[in-house]
């Protein structure tokens, strides 16, 4: 195994060292940093088409990875592959996920530091598929004893079931992530995993009672139905039909070919028994599914004072029975009204990786609350990221004293404040709207956004459009330039679901309920606070901004995910789609910083470290400042003076081939030291 993966590596080696010129006609360059016309955004299409018909489906900038969806199995995350990429330098090999991942555990290994990998992209770009490969990766390649085996088959099958309970066909994508999740693996001091944590972040609440024509909801709800035993079914009083079912049929794509609800049932219940649920667990857990299914088809009624009713209480008997409650006070409860609260997680760790898998940016043709918040949230990591790249990349070359031609870049900032400015930005006019008493309605917070922000270079609405408006704006909507496109958002429905009031009486009667779950999610100290809770879009600030100072404190590392096209199809690269793409990821800004700047950079004493036994000068010691170290290494290295920089604590050199060259040297070195010592050995 060892000798095969040196001959890959070396071979690539070679061909990265002599410009790949050969073969980089046919599948482009592996970095979009050895492109010719680095500056023209055709180039950089055509090379990621080029490397996407050769089903080359990753390229670096640098040290981020682009990946563009195959949607399609390409056979290219086998164990065999992980083995290959394992404590190999990230340049080595072609670009995979696997690199980034091995970058990011042996970085954390030496420098004892904590890491992140931020994942980000439009819905279908293939961001959960990375953190999965990622995962395993760890998971196959990573030191292991034996009892913590069980740990590592728990964080690996905690997936599916996040998944069957917090992702759903849309139109984008038949498997989207409708939470935000992130999730640290915790490691030893010697690398070992020892746990892991998760995060989620607002889960698509309202998909549970509507989805819009196409689409579905939660997958755990077709999954039981699929594939649940007759015992069970019979047991939560189900019909395996999901038609049967209001709350499954909206969409009306219950049942859809490219998804095995039956299959994924197996994998869900096989993952279960892994992480410990046990049977009366599952019965109270799928007692509160199957409630859903049945409260989704009471009907209810107007009396002749105009007040709610339920005249066929068969639904009801069920759910009394499902949830453990009494079926007048369940009756009573849904009929008449009251108010609630909510919790936040906190944790401590080790030195972690973390992986941050959110839902992507949505556009669809009708957007609501829940898009204003995931399309936030995706300003909030594109904002991050320029910070962390775009900014302080070139403010490193100004702190180390590298000369340096500043690049533009768009910085979304603006919209960020736009949305989340406190007073001022519109989850704070939304939430005044929401507390404020007299009639407040979607349309008076429409007005007010008018009012307060309606001169925002970022913000439209019909009222305001004037020349600004290029598509039409219905009366209840407004629309935000976002950096990854235009947003048309109908106010309908947002003051009730930033409210997201469950009345009180409801929840009087579920802390009473007899399903252990159910009262784990209405707990009777919650019921006395008298407090109102902050609100939705307030709650998802707040834990958007925990998490991006969680973040901020970690190395990252990036992987931008690109869709190809919008049918969810092989092989079909759509040129428009894509460029859109590269625009908005600001793509060809970070290529510039990168090609003009330097793909790697050591501080003095580290690079000295490594590489000292190549210089008589400075083996075995250096005493001198690890700055002229460095210089004399590199002059008897015969360093050119266009491959690198050197700034007031770090050296910087410009192209990889520089420092696989430096690498190869240290390699050439220690086989002859060994060969030296064994010619010795053998004639004393
Ligand atoms: V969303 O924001 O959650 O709606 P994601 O997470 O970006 O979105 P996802 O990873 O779910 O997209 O990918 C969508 C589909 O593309 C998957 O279900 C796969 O069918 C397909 N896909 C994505 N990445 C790969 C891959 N590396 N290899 C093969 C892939 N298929
Ligand atoms: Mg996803």
């Amino acid at each position: 195994m060892e000798s095969k993966k040196e001959d890959v590596r070396r071979k690539h080696i070679r061909l990265h060292m002599e410009g790949a010129l050969t073969a980089r006609d046919k599948v482009g360059v592996q970095d979009f940093v050895l492109l010719d016309a680095y500056t023209s955004e055709s180039a950089f299409v055509d090379n990621l088409r080029k490397r996407f018909n050769e089903n080359l489906i990753y390229t670096y900038i640098g040290t981020l990875l682009v990946s563009v969806n195959p949607y399609q199995e390409l056979g290219i995350y086998t164990v065999s592959q992980m083995e290959l990429y394992q404590g190999v330098n990230f340049f080595e090999l072609p670009p995979h996920v696997y690199a980034i991942a091995d970058n990011a555990y042996r970085m954390m290994c030496s420098e004892l530091n904590n890491h992140f990998i931020l994942i980000s992209g439009e819905s279908g770009a293939g961001k959960t598929e990375a953190s999965k490969k990622i995962l395993q990766y760890f998971a196959v390649t990573c030191p292991m004893t034996q009892s913590l085996q069980i740990a590592r088959d728990r964080l690996l099958l905690s997936n599916p079931v996040l998944e069957a309970f917090g992702n759903a066909r849309t139109l984008r994508n038949d498997n989207s992530s409708r939470f935000g999740k992130y999730m640290d693996i915790q490691f030893d001091f010697q690398g070992i995993p020892v746990g892991g944590h998760i995060i989620s972040y607002l889960i698509e609440k309202s998909r549970v009672v509507y989805q819009n024509q196409g689409e579905r909801n939660f997958h755990i709800f077709y999954q039981l139905l699929a594939g649940g035993e007759e015992e069970r079914l019979a047991f939560l009083g189900l019909e395996r039909d999901p038609q049967l079912y209001k709350y499954l049929s909206q969409g009306h794509c219950a049942k859809e070919s490219s998804i095995n609800d039956k299959n994924d049932w197996k994998t869900v219940s096989n993952a279960f028994s892994v992480i410990d649920f046990t049977e009366a667990d599952l019965e109270n857990l799928f007692g509160i599914i199957a409630s859903v299914l049945h409260l989704g088809n009471i009907g209810f009624e107007e009396d002749d004072q105009g007040c709610a009713t339920i005249p066929d209480t068969h639904e009801i008997k069920w759910i009394a029975k499902l949830l453990g409650v009494h079926p007048a006070d369940l009756l009573e409860a849904l009929t008449h009204r009251k108010i609630e609260a909510k919790t936040e997680e906190d944790f401590t760790r080790k030195t972690v990786i973390g992986l941050l898998d959110i839902y992507g940016f949505e556009v669809f043709d009708k957007n609501g609350f829940e898009q204003f918040c995931i399309n936030y949230c995706n300003e909030k990591l594109q904002q991050l990221l320029i910070e962390r790249t775009l900014k302080a990349e070139q403010a490193e070359y100004e702190m180390e004293g590298i000369e340096w031609e500043p690049i533009k870049y768009f910085n979304n900032k603006i919209i960020c404040d736009l949305v989340e400015e406190r007073h001022k930005g519109i989850i704070s006019i939304l939430d005044e709207e929401c507390i404020r008493p007299g009639p407040a309605t979607d349309l008076s917070f429409l007005e007010k956004l008018e009012e307060k922000v309606g001169k925002h270079a970022h913000f439209e609405t019909r009222k305001l459009a004037g020349p600004k408006g290029r598509k039409r704006i219905g009366w209840m909507e407004f629309r935000l330039l976002h950096y990854a496109g235009e947003v048309t958002y109908c106010t309908k429905g947002f003051l009730e679901k930033n409210n997201d009031l469950l009345y009180r009486h409801l929840k009087e009667v579920l802390c009473k309920s007899k399903n252990v779950i159910l009262r784990e999610c209405f707990l009777r100290a919650e019921l006395e606070n008298r407090r109102r809770p902050p609100t939705v879009g307030t709650q998802f600030k707040n834990s958007l901004s925990s998490l991006l100072e969680i973040l901020i404190s970690k190395e990252p590392s990036y992987i931008r995910c690109i869709k190809p096209n919008d049918r969810k199809e092989p092989s079909k690269f759509d040129d428009f789609l894509i460029r859109h793409q590269i625009k908005y990821l600001g793509l060809m800004e970070h290529l510039r910083v990168r090609r003009a700047g330097f793909a790697y950079r050591r501080k003095y004493e580290h690079f000295l470290q490594r590489y000292k036994s190549l210089c008589p000068d400075t083996w075995p010691h250096w005493h001198g400042p690890p700055a002229e170290g460095v210089e004399r290494l590199i002059n008897y290295m015969g360093y050119k003076p266009e491959e690198y920089k050197l700034g007031k604590t770090k050296i910087f050199i410009r192209f990889p081939r520089t420092l696989f060259a430096t690498e190869d040297a240290l390699e050439f070195c220690k086989h002859q030291l060994v060969a030296r010592i064994q010619a010795t050995y053998k004639s004393c």
